[in-house]
């Protein structure tokens, strides 16, 4: 059996690590190139490999299964090695026969530990996770050979599991370094690479132009720093209809919005508690509350819409949406009031259902005189673009942008971002209506954060 540096240093002999000038699929310079699936031809390292892996199992493991292709011969070695059941993901659904995903025997409830050769955004894991935990596997451990420092370990730990690498590519090259495999040129440009494209070190991440906006209205400025700092646009639109199911919604993703959006007024069995638990929440997760009231009226009705009665809105929610249908009049009325609670202000001035009135004589015609209130701190839209500093929030956003039966419209986060210049994503169905929520909302995550909005 080889200790760690000798495993190493066999790597570069037999070629799965080289150090040069790379042109990568992203069409960056690379000063190293990894690929492990060379092992294979060199039984021995793959036997010492093995060795690495063997302490690092826990107790607890049931199953191997190896992340295809790369990682299945690793994951065959140890599953020798160990003594330990072997399982395997298949990359597609057999065609005919059994149609199976998962080949080898297994229980419903197994833990397994799941192995990947080299880790960088963790895509492919997650692929496998999702597909292992459908068939009512656990993944209870995963082990990488490799991390590139690209920010997947980090990404699967804060989805929960329990990640390890046996090395980081800046062990890696240390350990080269020490034992003289490389000198210190290739070394500094290798950990300056691994800087320059590391997404874990927040420092390096430069925020995206139209999340600079900075507001004078004291809750866009809140929800602009929230955004920033959780790296997340997204508002979950919270549309359940018992205390219950929101909080425990709430609770599973609270870390992953900037706000939550509710429709106060289809909830079963609220009572004035609810208020008090639905603050702790959105203070302890850090996110902020919308109430979709979308208030229409007459300036002294919206009054006492916003402030009366057993929801009491104005006493706890950040923001409110308001339709401007009710003229100038109305809003005026409302940044009159002289309260020391007033939620900030979102006019709907383009509506995302089929067939809505909202055209383009009426959003001009909302455009005139809403931003001569400071309450007003953007708007809810679709293709409308807002002056400077206002903010954009869109609805209609699903990542199977697939219309439902009653009307909705629905577009993807790349297009809400890229083609409609949204600064923040408002989902309802996509996220509260998924198996699982949180796995659900890291989709979109990934999917907002692959689209360079809060700087690569
Ligand atoms: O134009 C609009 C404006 C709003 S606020 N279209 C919308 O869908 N909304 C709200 O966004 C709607 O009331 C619902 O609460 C949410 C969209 O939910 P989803 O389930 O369709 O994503």
């Amino acid at each position: 059996m080889k200790n760690s540096a000798n495993f190493l240093k066999t790597l570069v002999d037999i070629e799965c690590v080289k150090f040069g000038d790379f042109a990568l699929k992203s069409g960056k310079q690379s000063p190293i190139y990894i690929d492990l699936r060379n092992i294979v031809s060199h039984p021995s390292t793959l036997t010492d490999l093995s060795y690495l892996f063997k302490d690092k199992i826990s107790n607890s493991i049931q199953r191997i299964c190896g992340v295809p292709y790369a990682a299945l011969p690793i994951a065959t070695v140890v599953s020798i090695q160990t003594g330990l059941p072997m399982i395997i993901k298949r990359k597609e659904v057999k065609k005919y026969g059994t149609k199976k995903i998962v080949e080898g025997e297994y229980n419903v409830g197994d833990k397994v530990l799941l192995i990947e050769d080299v880790i960088t955004s963790g895509e492919s894991l997650i692929e496998t996770i999702k597909e292992l935990e459908s068939e009512g596997l656990l993944i209870a451990q995963i082990i990488v050979v490799l991390d590139r420092e690209q920010g997947g370990v980090k990404r699967l730990i804060d989805k929960g599991y329990r990640v390890e690498s046996l090395f980081s590519i800046s062990s890696l090259v240390e350990l080269l370094y020490k034992e003289r495999k490389i000198d210190n040129v290739i070394y500094r440009n290798v950990l300056h690479f691994i800087q320059q494209n590391s997404i874990i070190d927040s420092p390096l991440i430069k925020p995206k132009k139209y999340l600079q906006k900075t507001h004078s209205n004291k809750t866009a400025e809140r929800l602009l720093g929230i955004a920033h700092r959780k790296k997340s646009n997204l508002i979950a639109s919270i549309d359940l209809i018992t205390t219950k199911d929101i909080i425990g919604l709430l609770n599973e993703i609270g870390n992953d919005i900037c706000a939550a959006k509710l429709h106060i007024d289809i909830i079963s069995d609220f009572t004035p508690s609810f208020i008090d638990e639905l603050l702790i929440i959105a203070k302890r997760f850090d996110f902020l509350l919308i109430e979709d009231r979308k208030f229409a009226d007459i300036g002294n009705t919206q009054l006492l819409q916003l402030s009366k009665g057993m929801y009491a809105i104005s006493s706890w929610a950040d923001m409110v949406t308001i339709h401007l249908i009710a003229g100038e009049s109305a809003l005026k009325a409302l940044q009159d009031w002289d309260s020391e609670k007033k939620p900030a202000l979102i006019p709907v001035i383009e509506m995302s259902s089929s067939g809505a009135l909202t055209d383009q004589d009426y959003i001009e015609k909302c455009k005139k005189f809403m931003y001569n209130y400071t309450d007003v701190i953007g708007a809810v839209c679709q293709t409308a673009e807002l002056n400077e500093g206002f903010l954009k929030f869109t609805p209609g956003v699903n990542l199977e942008s697939k219309n439902d039966d009653k009307g909705q419209n629905y577009n993807s986060p790349k297009y809400a971002i890229e083609e409609l210049h949204s600064d923040f994503l408002i989902i309802g169905r996509g996220i509260y209506s998924a198996n699982d929520p949180k796995n659900e909302i890291g989709k979109y995550l990934f999917a907002i954060r692959e689209l360079d909005f809060f700087g690569a």
